[in-house]
């Protein structure tokens, strides 16, 4: 009898634990929201800061990608890592090239049933991008699976691989390289092309109800074929497997596919990148007459991947997916363990999420906690200033009117300075916007759409013109120089921006504030890395044949689709930074105004109120026992949003 499988799933129980923590602390910049509302204490800036640190944290998903050669076992490897829950192979897998079209599998919370959703080929010479197609759901083919008859899960895929016979130019004209098209056997001049661009498959599965989207590639030449894939979805991605077999290592076209399309993505912070090296129960074929060590060829495999691929040692792991697949299928233990299935979902659970959470808590989250920290300081302020007060009316001597006058005065004084402060920061804001309106000129439409424009011009001036190559080189040095001067004016805006602070802490007289960072570089950087992940395609259009116009047209919309993404991301970061960098300052000087105006009604209050001395006591402990409750809902919001380790 086989032992049923013990290991719980550590990517699932990791992504859990992952999402909880998205959620509590989503939970907790909701409540601190709502308490600054009640507070009177919110301003639109603040409010767009929190708000967006929100979406961060309930809309992020995990995005995991295979890629490599067909047939290398990538379709087998998605059922192996969802079988656990299925406990079948639940995607036909053949030897061949069965996935001819990107597909994404993913779970819709809004659809009743599982579905197929395919993007007919032709959709490829309109302009409307792969994006936007993916809100417009009309545009697809729609495919009911049955998950529960594996003839209706057969009949759904094969549609999936279908193929169309056209003639060589309508497949140029959808963008296709014919020399990596297969010939139509019957039809003299006619290739085959896939019948479809895209396919969405949902399905309900716990792994996905989480946020994990998994996309399967087809091999090499239809990776050569859709730029979307490598310029847009593979970048994206969390965490990439690049899967090869352990019966014929890493092949020429293996290592093609590696330094064309995925190589350079490893230099990315957050992707993180495995080499999987499957089918390892090949290696088990027992060969009595010349027996091998199993183990120490697979160890020498290893090395020897890690070497060529340039990657750590860990970051390749050895498995079988099939035995994976069967594993659950039969809930075997030994095969489970066999299939070493257990260290590729203990390295996915703890590199990605942990790269997710690390990237949400430096940016983010920090931001968030210093907005709290601001507001816990306030209410420290405030307790000074109302224990003072108790103080003044507890000693019970007879000046105490005069003092009270006296201490009137004072914040009547301070009242002045924090309006003083207020137009500082009023005047601040005024010269920021100078800096604002200068970034939509430097990185605006137009200046894009003119890098556009000259691009393609150039590209099709045919002998005349610098030939296409040339032209994306142009096109991305411009990009770039735009870049720099964004960079230069943020620059000197930042310059203003300090002055400022410097002024505002000279008139305040006490703690520091950070002023908040801006970072264009990182887009300099993106424009090099898309312009790295394009190199391949660029190579090839190095001398334009005339019927090769489309292809090119074709790649070149959609490598300016990206670019035009990481622009405006840098024009609304830069803008955002305009607007935003004062915040901190305003927050400060309005959370402070609001205490001094309501310490000034106090004292006119209780200089008012002929009271007596156990009268005026007993309402500043009102007030001080209301500001203990303020300072603990605080203080918890702030525990709630302390780092914690997931893995
Ligand atoms: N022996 C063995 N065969 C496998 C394994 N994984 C996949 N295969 C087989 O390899 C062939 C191609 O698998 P598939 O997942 O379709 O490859 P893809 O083209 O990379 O998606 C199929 O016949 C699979 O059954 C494995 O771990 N061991
Ligand atoms: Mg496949």
């Amino acid at each position: 009898m086989t032992q049923a499988i013990q290991t719980g799933d550590r990517l699932l129980t990791g992504i859990q634990a992952f999402s909880a923590w998205k959620l509590s602390i989503a939970n907790e910049i909701k409540r601190y929201r709502l308490w600054l509302h009640e507070q009177g204490l919110s301003s639109v800036d603040l409010d767009d800061r929190l708000a967006r640190a929100l979406r961060a944290f309930t809309t992020d998903r995990i995005l995991l990608a295979l890629v490599g050669e067909f047939s290398r076992g990538k379709t087998e490897l998605i059922n192996a890592i969802l079988g656990r829950h299925y406990k079948m192979r639940l995607f036909p897998t053949r030897i061949g090239r069965t996935t001819m079209c990107p597909t994404e599998v993913f779970y819709d919370p809004q659809a009743a049933a599982p579905y197929i959703k395919l993007l007919p080929i032709q959709t490829r010479s309109s302009a409307t991008p792969l994006s936007s197609y993916r809100r417009q759901l009309e545009h697809w083919a729609h495919l009911d699976l049955d998950l529960s008859s594996t003839q209706s899960i057969q009949r759904a895929f094969e549609e999936v691989a279908k193929t169309r016979e056209v003639t060589t130019q309508v497949a140029e004209s959808l963008g296709f390289e014919v020399q990596f098209l297969e010939s139509s056997s019957k039809k003299a001049g006619y290739v085959h092309i896939p019948a479809w661009r895209h396919a969405l498959i949902n399905i309900d599965h716990p792994l996905l109800r989480m946020g994990l989207s998994i996309i399967d590639t087809p091999g090499l030449n239809a990776i050569g074929l859709e730029p979307e894939l490598t310029l847009s979805f593979l970048p994206e991605a969390h965490a990439l497997l690049f899967v090869l077999s352990a019966d014929c290592g890493v092949t020429a076209s293996d290592f093609s596919i590696w330094n064309n399309h995925v190589r350079d993505l490893a230099t990315r912070s957050n992707t993180a990148l495995y080499a999987i090296i499957n089918k390892i129960d090949l290696l088990d074929d027992d060969d009595a007459l010349y027996p091998v060590d199993v183990q120490e060829s697979l160890a020498r495999l290893v090395r020897f991947s890690a070497h060529q691929l340039h990657l750590p040692l860990e970051n390749v792991l050895p498995l079988s997916a099939r035995q994976g697949a069967r594993a659950f299928v039969h809930n075997d233990n030994s095969l489970y363990e066999a299939s070493r299935m257990a260290t590729l979902e203990a390295a996915l659970a703890s590199s990605v999420i942990t790269s997710r959470q690390q990237a949400l808590k430096n940016v983010t989250l920090k931001e968030v906690i210093e907005i709290v920290d601001m507001s816990q300081k306030t209410l420290a302020e405030k307790r000074v200033s109302l224990q003072q007060e108790y103080d003044l009316f507890n000693r019970n001597e007879k000046d105490v009117e005069v003092e009270l006058v006296g201490l009137t005065r004072l914040v009547r004084k301070e009242q002045e300075k924090h309006n003083q402060r207020l137009t500082l920061l009023q005047e601040g804001k005024v010269v920021l916007e100078q800096h604002l309106g200068r970034v939509s000129e430097l990185v605006g439409d137009e200046k894009l759409e003119w890098h556009f424009s000259r691009a393609r011009e150039s590209a099709s001036s045919g002998s005349m013109g610098f030939g296409s190559a040339a032209a994306i080189s142009i096109f991305f040095q411009g990009l770039k120089l735009d870049l720099r001067r964004l960079r230069d004016e943020m620059d000197a805006a930042e310059q203003t921006a300090n002055k400022i602070y410097q002024r505002y802490t000279q008139a305040m007289g006490q703690m520091e504030i950070k002023l908040p960072f801006v970072d264009i570089e990182q887009y300099i950087n993106e424009f090099t890395e898309l312009e790295k992940q394009a190199a391949p395609y660029k190579n090839r259009f190095g001398s334009l044949l005339a019927n090769q116009e489309k292809v090119f047209d074709h790649f070149f919309d959609t490598l300016a689709r990206e670019a035009k993404v990481i622009y405006e991301k840098s024009r609304e970061d830069a803008a955002r930074w305009c607007k935003q960098v004062l915040v901190p300052l305003m927050q400060q000087t309005l959370e402070g105004k609001k205490r001094i105006d309501e310490q000034l009604k106090r004292l006119e209050h209780l200089q008012m109120i002929d009271a007596t001395r156990d009268h005026r006591l007993v309402e500043i402990s009102n007030q001080l026992e209301e500001l203990t409750h303020q300072e603990s809902f605080l203080l918890e919001v702030s525990f709630c949003l302390q780092p914690v380790e997931l893995t």
